[in-house]
């Protein structure tokens, strides 16, 4: 399972980033205002929940890091949910969201991101099952409370965490 289906058309012009919720300074950020932030790269694998992964993807974007230290959560933000142009959710925790490797990326493999993979601008949250790494995003919301995402209300794991193969609820 790749998508829900949809893959919305979003120009670099038309994009938006929305982030609010439980933080200090909600922003909303163009295709221009998020080119200036701070970019970072990283090199990650990718683990699907149904069992295939990919080595070695080499991202750009905006660290979740560097995201942060703008957005500055309040101290009872302990949840984040992420959401994409196509209505897909996906919940994860502060810490997860915070992780290292994680960002908000623009390209992948040194190319603009496609848009069948999630361009303009999707996360990626390599150390969580794929499904974690929202395509197309536009809203990111900070929590005090967790909630479930598309996938973790439809019977998969809250967490996702591929070393421990967390895939569904029960597991
Ligand atoms: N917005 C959005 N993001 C999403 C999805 C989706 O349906 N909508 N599917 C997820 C799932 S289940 C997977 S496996 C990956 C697929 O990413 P890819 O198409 O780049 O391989 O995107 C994830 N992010
Ligand atoms: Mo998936």
């Amino acid at each position: 399972m790749l998508d829900l289906g949809v893959h919305p058309a979003i120009s670099q012009a038309d994009w938006r980033l929305t982030v609010g919720g439980a933080i200090e300074n909600p922003i909303a950020w163009g295709w221009q205002n998020f080119m200036h932030q701070p970019q970072s790269t990283r090199l990650s694998d990718i683990h699907c929940v149904t069992s295939w992964s990919r080595y070695d993807n080499s991202w750009e974007g905006v660290s979740a890091r560097d995201l942060l230290e703008i957005v500055r959560p309040r101290a009872d933000a302990q949840f984040v949910m992420l959401h994409g142009h196509d209505g897909y959710t996906t919940n994860l925790t502060l810490d997860d969201f915070a992780d290292e490797q994680a960002l908000l990326a623009h390209s992948w493999q040194g190319a603009p991101l496609a848009r069948e993979h999630g361009g303009p601008v999707r996360f990626v949250v390599p150390h969580l099952y794929f499904w974690k790494s929202a395509k197309w995003l536009k809203h990111i919301a900070f929590l005090t409370r967790d909630e479930a995402g598309f996938w973790e209300a439809n019977g998969y794991h809250n967490r996702g965490d591929p070393w421990l193969e967390q895939r569904y609820t029960n597991d």
